[in-house]
């Protein structure tokens, strides 16, 4: 969809707007249903890069300490124990500016991915920038989706980012998508954006070719010692209106309800369910900072009649659609 198709959308009357997206949301999700998705840090902290929101880069003093790449059986510890828990993707997350083929580490993630696949779950990574053939290479370990937002404007990420550019995500989600992973990419609310560099973001998005498997619609968590440090919280209704633009431009994605839960009421998160968000993180961790309680969650879903999704729905990349450019667009 266009900027201008989408700006009109966004300034509907709130309850237009949501009966729209729901509408959307049921045509193409009718099964009642939120995936459960675990993340995991298995190299948490010390990162090159200077993003400003994030507690993980160096550049900056939070509490985050640097740690090594986590070994093997702790991460197949962790995944297990998420599949028990019922979730059916499994995110792994490394705190690089992006991996190199011929590594140490880069074997090291590749076989860590091989024994998680083999348990049955989506495997998520995210892992910073790849070129083309760290993308095959994770491919053949068995991942199934890659992360790699663009979160912001292509404007506004100049003044969030200095260290590598949009134009770089974009090229690793060719990468990405060249190989035949399902790409999860969307952004954060709050990082001092107008309400056009959301709606900017959410066209390019829904712009790729295939449009992204997963859009994780994340609310700033406001990290002490960072630059982002004090700012302002993202007001719900624009959350919820977020999401139900998401949800109509990317009729076929999982929309995640990403970071930011813990700080949100369940009427807040209801608000975001109907609007169309379908995927939520589950298990009390996000990389570094909470997340709402698991059985909290749960008890969440089944008050609203909702399912945690059964297994396997959108595992594979959505096919290209041979008449649109190839080049994820920038418009
Ligand atoms: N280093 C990799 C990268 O940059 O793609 C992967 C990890 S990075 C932490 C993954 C995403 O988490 C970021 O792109 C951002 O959207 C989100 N994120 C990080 N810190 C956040 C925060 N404080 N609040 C909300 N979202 C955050
Ligand atoms: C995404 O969009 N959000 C997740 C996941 N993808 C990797 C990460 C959220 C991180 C929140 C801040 C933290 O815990 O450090
Ligand atoms: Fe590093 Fe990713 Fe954090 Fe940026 S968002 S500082 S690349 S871990």
């Amino acid at each position: 969809m266009q900027f201008d198709e989408l700006k009109k959308l966004y300034d509907l009357p709130f309850f237009d707007l949501i009966q729209r997206s729901r509408k959307v949301h049921e045509a193409n999700w009718p099964e009642n249903e939120v995936q459960l998705c675990t993340l995991l840090s298995i190299k948490t902290g010390g990162c090159s890069e200077d993003c400003s929101y994030c507690a993980q880069s160096a550049r900056y003093t939070t509490t985050v300490e640097a740690e090594r790449l986590m070994e093997k059986d702790e991460v197949m510890e962790r995944a297990q124990h998420a599949l028990d828990n019922g979730s059916t993707r499994f995110c792994m997350g490394a705190a690089w500016k992006g991996v190199r083929d011929g590594t140490k580490r880069f074997d090291q993630v590749l076989d860590i991915v091989e024994s998680v696949s083999e348990l049955g779950m989506e495997v998520c990574t995210t892992l910073g920038e790849l070129g083309e053939i760290e993308a095959q290479k994770l491919k053949e370990a068995g991942v199934t989706a890659y992360n790699h937002n663009i979160d912001t404007s292509p404007e506004h990420y100049k003044n969030i980012v200095s260290t590598h550019t949009f134009q770089d995500r974009l090229n690793t989600l060719r990468h990405v998508q060249d190989a035949g992973m399902a790409v999860c990419s969307g952004g954060i609310l709050g990082l001092g954006e107008t309400t056009d560099d959301r709606i900017k973001m959410l066209e390019i998005l829904s712009n790729f070719n295939p449009q992204p498997e997963s859009v994780p619609i994340n609310s700033l968590v406001p990290i002490p010692g960072t630059p982002m440090a004090e700012s302002q919280g993202v007001d719900s209704f624009e959350v919820v209106r977020m999401i139900a633009i998401a949800r109509i431009a990317i009729p076929n994605a999982k929309v995640r309800l990403s970071a930011g839960r813990k700080q949100m009421s369940e009427e807040l998160q209801t608000l975001c369910f109907f609007a169309g968000a379908n995927s939520i993180f589950y298990g009390d961790k996000l990389l570094t900072t909470g997340n709402p309680q698991s059985q909290a969650d749960l008890n969440l879903l089944e008050k609203l009649g909702l399912e945690p999704q059964k297994p396997n729905r959108g595992k594979d990349s959505p096919e290209a659609e041979d008449t649109r450019p190839r080049e994820p667009a920038l418009a």
